[in-house]
């Protein structure tokens, strides 16, 4: 019988990188949206794998299906580790990304290949009907390139590089991206998990 999951997000990219990645004849996948359900969720935790909790459980309180939620970002080692868990609220919410990209490489310009380190990161988390909770998380790492390159992903994508391709994760194809990416590996995770129930 197919497994029917509620994936809680409000992000259009990561639903299209989850729907690609799960095979249909095992999972029917709900946007929050198509489940009916609406809630304000407040990100206010420290860490990837508290978000990614908070929102699940946010929604499974709407539904007797499996939920589950994704909270990612981008670390940058010139800043610190920021955007970190601020990735979709830096620069500001609505600034387009383009824009934010532009403004971290000027902000980056002076600073040289080796200190350009970076990585996404995805932790996933899911609350089952019973009230159990999974958690899964993925990393990859590249770095900040010199310019903006590809048109494919979405967000940080046409600035992150990977040594692999030497290309941004916007310039790869999405199942390159998927084979790789940080929200590959914790979804992987997960689908392993969700099949032993
Ligand atoms: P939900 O909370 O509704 O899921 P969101 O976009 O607000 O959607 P996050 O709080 O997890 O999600 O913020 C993650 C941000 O990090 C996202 O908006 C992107 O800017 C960036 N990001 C995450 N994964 C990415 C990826 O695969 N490629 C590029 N940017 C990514």
């Amino acid at each position: 019988m197919k497994k029917k999951l509620v994936f809680a997000t409000g992000n259009a990219n990561k639903t299209r990188e989850f729907r690609e990645m799960l095979d249909p004849e095992k999972y029917e996948v709900f946007s929050m949206k198509e489940a009916g359900i609406e809630v304000d969720i407040v990100e206010d935790g420290q860490t990837f794998e508290e978000n990614a909790l908070i929102k699940a459980r946010a929604v499974a309180a709407h539904t007797d299906s499996i939920v589950v939620a994704d909270d990612s970002g981008l670390e940058i080692d010139a800043f610190g580790g920021e955007p970190g868990v601020h990735s979709a609220r830096y620069l500001g919410e609505d600034t387009p990304d383009e824009i934010k990209n532009q403004t971290i490489l000027e902000r980056m310009a002076e600073v040289p290949k080796e200190k350009r380190g970076a990585r996404f990161v995805c932790a996933i988390a899911a609350v089952l009907p019973d009230g159990r909770e999974l958690a899964t998380k993925g990393v990859i790492e590249g770095y900040i390139g010199d310019k903006p390159m590809g048109e494919n992903g979405f967000g940080y994508d046409p600035i992150f590089y990977v040594e692999r391709y030497g290309v941004s994760t916007a310039a790869i194809s999405p199942e390159q991206k998927n084979e790789i990416s940080h929200r590959g590996q914790a979804l992987r995770q997960m689908r392993d998990l969700l099949e032993t129930l």
